[in-house]
This record gives C-alpha cells, sequence and structure tokens, in this order.
C-alpha cells in the first residue's frame, strides 16, 4: 500500500495487490485479450486512508441536507429548475436477459446470463449535464467530494502542457491517469480549464454521493444495474450495443469512444476527443441517449462478480460492499483497453472516487 498512498491514490482493478505491484493489467488478467482487462481505462479509487475532512454527513445522509424540503426557494426560482431537468421517458417493465454467456471481459463478471424482471420506471434520456449540475449547486451550496479532497483523476491527454509539467508523479499500473490538484466538476481538465463552453457536456469529477445528492434533490435516484441496463438494451434481445451488434452500421458512429491507438492517439472519427454535447449520437430503441460511451455512468448497486441465476424481480445488488458499478464506458474506451462499451459490460470504483470519463442520470418512479 505504501507506493500508493504516496501518490493519494492508487490504482484498483480486480485484483488490488497487483495494483500496488504497479502492474495491475498485464497480471490480473493473463489470458484476456484485452490485455489490461482488470484496469484499462477505467478503475480508479482513492486510497481509504484519505477521507474529506468536513461535512461527511452530507455524503451519508444526501435525503437529509440537500432535499428539496431543505433547501425553500421561491416558486420562480424552483419553476427555472424544472425546466433545467432532464426529460424522462418511460421504461415499461419486463423481463430480459440481463449479462451475457459470452463475456468480453469475463473478470468483471459479465455472466451468466440471467434472467431479470424489472417494473416500469422513468429514466433521464441524457447524462447529468454540466449546467444541471450547477443549477443543483446554485440552489443548495453543495460541495463535491472533489472540491473537498482537493484533487480528482483526469487523463493525462486532456490536461494541458503547463498542468501535466507541473506532476511529478503519474501512476505506476496506468500513467495516463493522473491526480490533479483542482481538478473538479468545474475544472474538468485541470485547473486551468473551465465548463463554460461545455455546459450542455456530461459533468465529471462526480463521487457516488455527488450523483446520490443531485438525483435527491431532483426527486430522483440512481438506477439500479438491472434498470441500468435493462434501458441500454433499448428492447433488443441478447445483444452488444443499444443499437445491434455491429459497432458502426453503415459507417455511422453510434457512441461517443476513442478511434486509434489508445492511450496515445485519438483519431476523433466519430467527432469528438473528449467528451460529446449529450444527445450528439443516436437515441437506442427507448429513447435514451449516449448510454455507452461519452461517460461512465454510477449505478446503485455494491459491486460483485457473482450472480444468481435464479430469476430476480428488481435486484438491487449486494447489501454492501466496497465499490459501486459503473456503466456503459465512456470517451476514452478503446477495445484493446477497455471493451466496456457494451450493455453487459461493467465495472467499478469506490464511491469516493471521481475522474474525467465518470458520470451519471437518474430514473425516478413517478412521471415529471
Ligand atoms: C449558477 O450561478 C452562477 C453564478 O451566479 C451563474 O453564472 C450560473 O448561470 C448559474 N447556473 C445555473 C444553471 O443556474
Ligand atoms: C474558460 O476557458 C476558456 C478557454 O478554454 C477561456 O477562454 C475563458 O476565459 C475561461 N473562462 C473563465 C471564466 O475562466
Ligand atoms: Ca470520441
Ligand atoms: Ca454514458
Amino acid at each position: 500500500m505504501v507506493r500508493c498512498l504516496a501518490l493519494f491514490f492508487i490504482v484498483g482493478c480486480v485484483n488490488e495487490v497487483l495494483c500496488i505491484q504497479g502492474s495491475c493489467g498485464a497480471q490480473s488478467e493473463p489470458a484476456a485479450p484485452q490485455g489490461a482487462a482488470g484496469c484499462g481505462c477505467e478503475n480508479l479509487k482513492r486510497a481509504a486512508a484519505m477521507e474529506p475532512v468536513e461535512d461527511s454527513t452530507a455524503a451519508a445522509d444526501p435525503a437529509d441536507k440537500y432535499s428539496r424540503d431543505a433547501n425553500e426557494r421561491p416558486p420562480e426560482a424552483q419553476g427555472d429548475e424544472t425546466k433545467i431537468q432532464s426529460q424522462m421517458v418511460l421504461i415499461s417493465g419486463g423481463e430480459f436477459l440481463m449479462g451475457t454467456d459470452n463475456p468480453g471481459i469475463p473478470a468483471d463478471g459479465e455472466g451468466p446470463q440471467r434472467l431479470v424482471r424489472v417494473d416500469s420506471f422513468y429514466m433521464d434520456i441524457q447524462e447529468v449535464t454540466n449546467q444541471q449540475f450547477q443549477s443543483f449547486v446554485n440552489a443548495t451550496g453543495y460541495i463535491s467530494e472533489a472540491e473537498k479532497f482537493g484533487d480528482s483523476f483526469v487523463f493525462e491527454g486532456i490536461l494541458s502542457e503547463s498542468v501535466k509539467n507541473q506532476i511529478t508523479q503519474a501512476v505506476a499500473a496506468a500513467p495516463w491517469w493522473l491526480p490533479v490538484k483542482g481538478a473538479n466538476w468545474r475544472h474538468p481538465d485541470g485547473p486551468d480549464s473551465n465548463i463554460t463552453d461545455r455546459l450542455d457536456h456530461p459533468v465529471l469529477h462526480v463521487s457516488w454521493a455527488d450523483a446520490v445528492n443531485y438525483c435527491t434533490w431532483a426527486n430522483r435516484r440512481l438506477p439500479t444495474e438491472a434498470e441500468w441496463e435493462y434501458a441500454c438494451r433499448g428492447g433488443l434481445e441478447d445483444r452488444l450495443y443499444p443499437w445491434g451488434n455491429k459497432l458502426n452500421p453503415k459507417g455511422q458512429h453510434y457512441a461517443n469512444l476513442w478511434q486509434g491507438d489508445f492511450p496515445n492517439h485519438n483519431s476523433a472519427e466519430d467527432g469528438y476527443i473528449k467528451t460529446s454535447p449529450v444527445m450528439s449520437f443516436p437515441a437506442n430503441g427507448f429513447g435514451l441517449y449516449d448510454m455507452v460511451g461519452n461517460a461512465w455512468e454510477w449505478t446503485s448497486d455494491w459491486w460483485t462478480v457473482h450472480h444468481t441465476t435464479d430469476q430476480q424481480h428488481n435486484p438491487t445488488g449486494p447489501p454492501s460492499g466496497t465499490d459501486k458499478v459503473k456503466k456503459g464506458g465512456s470517451y476514452m474506451c478503446h477495445k484493446s483497453y477497455c471493451y466496456r462499451y457494451r450493455c453487459a459490460a461493467r465495472s467499478q470504483n469506490t464511491p469516493d472516487s471521481a475522474a474525467s470519463n465518470l458520470g451519471f442520470r437518474c430514473v425516478s418512479q413517478g412521471h415529471r
């Protein structure tokens, strides 16, 4: 642990011990064709010893401090917020095959395929944007966990040279991730960046608690993994992607992913090197945008790689754990390192971690 704690972060992978030895990708999944299946582009976690210093109760009990009740505002202000909330679409409940028997990354617990039933719910058609998160922060004074910690993970490729030059130590196992002081949702590419020209992009650098607090404030909640995956599939059965099995049908891009050689060259054939404005690519059969790609999305489930094949109804994952499930992959995902832009794919982060490719969307039981 010592070496990683010195960085204040470790790069987590399926086997934490290997990460600490600084070679998680190569050792954790020697048989996987995707090489760094355990770490790839994604699994970041804060060292357990590092806790935010103030106001940890806010994260523990989101319903309390950041609920609408606790933040009464004049009706006209509430009207503005309602306008700025994402449109939602009804996802009619039903049965579906969750997971896959042909896992792209077996170590992630993508299988076995299993019959799952979910009740109807409403889902944001888009990832929560910077502007939406800003309206929440303006209304509540919420301070995100990355702001409390004072730093967050930023992909090296989007940092300015001046910021990069100030960072002497990268993470050995995944040198493209740098812990950057002053990186947070307001400064997604590091302290010298801002969100003024990307208010309609997904909010980034949000921890799991930040996401829960936002959804709670909006009278919504995070989706369970089962709800998220059911929604991702858009009514198709046993397909890789929300739109089918071909990554680029008719040569078209259906998601903001990485083209080129990860991590050195991003050819941006899909039009975007970093995040894209939400809804820049076609919706799936349920009218949902960017379910794969653009930003990873937090779910409410704790992480496990072991799943029952008994039929489940509204499964919510294990009762406890150390990591939360995230779904969908991001603009950094390429098949060579992160074949996780599939509906069955999954990955995890400690709830307090944040990064320049991780966001969320909300769901609710009732229409708004
Ligand atoms: C939040 O407040 C800032 C500062 O007053 C303002 O510039 C911004 O437009 C507000 N954002 C939203 C979404 O209301
Ligand atoms: C935001 O960043 C842009 C360049 O990306 C810069 O031109 C602008 O001045 C910045 N705005 C603020 C308020 O810092
Ligand atoms: Ca892209
Ligand atoms: Ca997404």
